[in-house]
């Protein structure tokens, strides 16, 4: 393995607060700059044939609160940065992954609500757009996580995936997890490698949906209880209507008293 074994505890570090998005248009980026690429990423390298780097997932976390959300949000694509995609069959599959954060009695927990697999041609120093398909609720956090499939599994070697980073800052950490490296969970690049200067270049398009709209159809109805009630019966943190870190009667009240408005 090339990294090292420094591990790190999951956090979530506050950003700079960025502007207040517009209904409609949701982006998220801690990359100060996020449309270029440059060689340098932190990943784990298998040393023994296959060569791969399917161990490895990159993640970011956006807090709503540095973008001024206070609305559920409708997730709709990431794109992010490839520092270089080399496959033998010219192609492979990358996973990107949406996850919803909350903290309930002050752990984190995190519920997968979206995920895309991608197939990414051969490149170098590229970006890519990937559709993803989420609604993040109004009191979640979000985290993606990007990570090659592994591709060794179907009989080709040699599939290698870096994800594209830059050196001109960012407003939160990028993170690294790769258990055979000793990472199990998403580590700061600074905890793996002192001093890098490397931001993951990602940014996560959206668009606003109004309380209530639990199913994200921009109209409030029937759909959206089921889909509330769903949230409920699994205890979901999403179902927590009123935020106030227990799922009970109230949040039913909660709920029903947002149905009972109007998404214009
Ligand atoms: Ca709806
Ligand atoms: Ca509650």
């Amino acid at each position: 393995m090339k990294t090292s074994n420094i591990a790190g505890r999951m956090s979530i570090a506050i950003g700079l607060a960025a502007a207040p998005a517009l209904a409609g248009d949701v982006r998220l980026t801690h990359s100060k700059v996020d449309t270029k690429v440059e060689y340098g990423t932190i990943a784990g390298i298998s040393d023994v044939e296959p060569i791969t780097t399917h161990d490895n997932t990159w993640w970011r976390f956006f807090r709503r609160a540095d973008f001024g959300l206070t609305q559920p949000v409708r997730l709709t694509s990431v794109r992010f940065g490839v520092e270089q995609a080399s496959s033998t069959a010219g192609y492979q599959p990358v996973v990107v992954s949406l996850f919803q954060v909350d903290s309930a009695y002050g752990d984190l927990q995190m519920t997968k609500i979206g995920e895309t697999v991608e197939f990414i041609a051969n490149q170098t120093l590229s970006l890519v757009t990937v559709p993803v398909d989420a609604v993040l609720g109004a009191q979640s956090d979000l985290a993606v996580a990007i990570a090659p499939a592994d591709f060794g599994m179907l009989g080709y070697t040699g599939d290698l995936f870096f994800i594209g980073t830059n050196s001109y800052g960012e407003t939160a950490p990028s993170m690294l997890s790769c258990p055979s490296a000793g990472n199990p969970e998403p580590t700061p690049y600074k905890n793996i490698v002192e001093g890098a200067n490397l931001a993951i270049v990602m940014t996560v398009y959206g668009e606003t949906v109004c309380p209530g709209d639990c199913d994200g159809s921009g109209t409030l109805d029937f759909f959206d209880l089921v889909c509330f009630m769903d949230a409920f019966t699994a205890q979901d943190p999403s179902a927590d209507c009123d935020d106030n870190g227990v799922i009970d009667m109230f949040d039913l009240i909660c709920f029903q008293e947002l149905l009972a408005g109007s998404c214009d």
